[in-house]
């Protein structure tokens, strides 16, 4: 294994009927609970307006599926529709704010909250929302102001972790002499699991030290779920020399046990550096943690300094990896352009937040698509890459396979480009309402065939996905 970078509803309505209205009930997105739900939701809407075109609310209504699978671009143009057709219709307005608040665009978020505070002055929800949405943007000024005098300054240069002290009445686990053993981290999991806290010192100890087959297995994204990581161990084993692991991004946001997960992977990354491997998803960043989670988890857990110093290690993490150059691993996929090589993955000055565009932006965020050549995303970042692309990068890079996880799938993974591009996804029950499987993958050095192995949800103590996420995104207030 090389580092290629190496780390400082209702089911329902069978049959189309010509009512459009009566198809509005059977799926409202309300009703769905089910990724697939949410899909049947969308294809019948588009369905619908194949007939009746002209219908803003169910533009609306399909903009909010495309919200719920995380189609944020294809979200933002059927809003936008919406309010083509009738410039009158709130919904419209908040559709179109929640999709450019998913996407980072937060100006032009609060240019349609302010539309819906003007029309209704007495509606409190609108106005909280508005309150909400400026604070993000007067804090994104007030960093944009800031950001020049404190561009290069480490978190762990303001730190004195050696001098910290851990109180007498600490019985948790502790480093031994500043290094994580195997009993650490066995002790780790455990206190964990128990829903108790580590010390702040040691937390920052294991995020400050430095980062840096015969068959090794691959995970996708895990989002929080730490009692499924936990579940991953029970049946896959605990990592070892002899165990080798990859997660492929997407560790945190969404799941409310987002900072178990991280410290239980950084964790292991230390103890196991050359057998334990951690890629970057398009969820190690700023932007997303501020949104789905991460952030408020770690300033309500610990401090905002502490997610200072997370921000700064994510920027660090690998973007791709390539396994006995044959198989390359990455979060997204590949690129909106031909012609990229492993050579210029390598070059990528990666130890910053991701570009809207260029190959960072892309090994993040890009999806496969069935159809040959590259479309625009459903998620209004980055593009959808077809078989032949991916055809095209393997024989130029003399490569057999790609890797990428990103998108749940309902068996937890896909194999698709004739099997060329496989998605992986270990977050079973994805946010506790999708229903999909987890998966994940072993190879072996002989053959490199990939083997896959399903599982299903554990249950977790009572705390809610999204429990720590920006009011904005939290799942009820789409
Ligand atoms: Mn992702």
């Amino acid at each position: 294994v090389v580092y290629l970078q190496h780390v400082r509803s209702d089911q329902g309505c069978q049959v189309f009927t010509t009512n459009p209205a009566q198809l509005l009930l059977k799926t409202s997105p309300k009703l769905a609970q089910s990724h697939k739900d949410y899909e049947n939701a969308i294809k019948y809407y588009t369905e619908a307006l194949e007939l009746n075109p002209s219908n803003a609310i169910y533009y609306s209504n399909r903009s909010l599926a495309y919200l719920r699978t995380e189609c944020y671009g294809y979200a933002l143009v059927d809003a936008t529709r919406a309010l083509e057709l009738d410039k009158n219709y709130i919904k419209g307005y908040y559709r179109r704010a929640t999709s450019n608040m998913a996407l980072g665009k937060f100006k032009a978020a609060l240019k349609d909250y302010e539309t819906v505070v003007r029309v209704r002055p007495n509606d409190k929800d609108a106005k909280m929302k508005y309150q909400e949405c400026n604070k993000i943007v007067k804090q994104k000024a007030f960093e944009r102001a800031i950001a020049s005098d404190e561009l290069k300054r480490s978190v762990v240069d303001s730190l004195d972790i050696e001098n910290m002290t851990i109180e007498d009445d600490y019985a948790g686990p502790k480093l031994e002499d500043g290094k994580v053993t195997l009993k650490f981290m066995k002790d780790l999991m455990a206190w964990f699991k128990d829903q108790k806290k580590l010390h702040r010192k040691c937390a920052y100890q294991v995020n400050a030290l430095q980062m840096h087959t015969e068959k090794i297995t691959i995970c996708g994204d895990t989002h929080g779920q730490y009692y499924d990581l936990l579940n991953i161990f029970e049946l896959n084993g605990l990592p070892s020399i002899t165990n080798p692991y990859l997660f492929n991004g997407d560790f945190v946001d969404r799941g409310s046990f987002s900072l178990e997960v991280i410290l239980t992977l950084f964790g292991f990354k230390l103890l196991y550096p050359e057998h334990f491997y951690l890629l970057r998803g398009n969820h190690e960043t700023d932007n997303m943690n501020q949104m789905y989670g991460f952030e408020g988890e770690v300033k309500a857990k610990y401090t905002a300094q502490m997610f200072q110093l997370f921000s700064e290690v994510f920027q660090w993490l690998p973007l791709a990896q390539c396994i006995n150059n044959k198989v390359l691993v990455m979060h997204g996929g590949l690129f909106s352009e031909d012609g990229v090589t492993l050579e210029d993955i390598r070059k990528i000055d990666r130890n910053r937040q991701p570009p809207d565009s260029g190959p960072m932006c892309d090994l993040l965020w890009s999806d496969p698509q069935p159809q040959d050549g590259r479309s625009v995303s459903k998620r209004g970042v980055s593009c959808q890459f077809g078989p032949d692309v991916t055809e095209r990068f393997l024989e130029q890079n003399k490569l057999q396979y790609i890797v990428r996880s990103h998108e749940v799938k309902a068996e937890g993974y896909e194999v698709t480009h004739s099997g060329k591009c496989i998605t992986v996804f270990s977050a079973p029950n994805y946010c506790d309402q999708m229903g999909n499987k987890g998966a994940y993958i072993h190879l072996r050095g002989s053959d490199l065939k990939p083997e896959f192995h399903q599982f299903t949800a554990v249950p977790h103590p009572n705390v809610k996905p999204m429990a720590y996420a920006n009011s904005l995104m939290q799942l009820g207030m789409m």
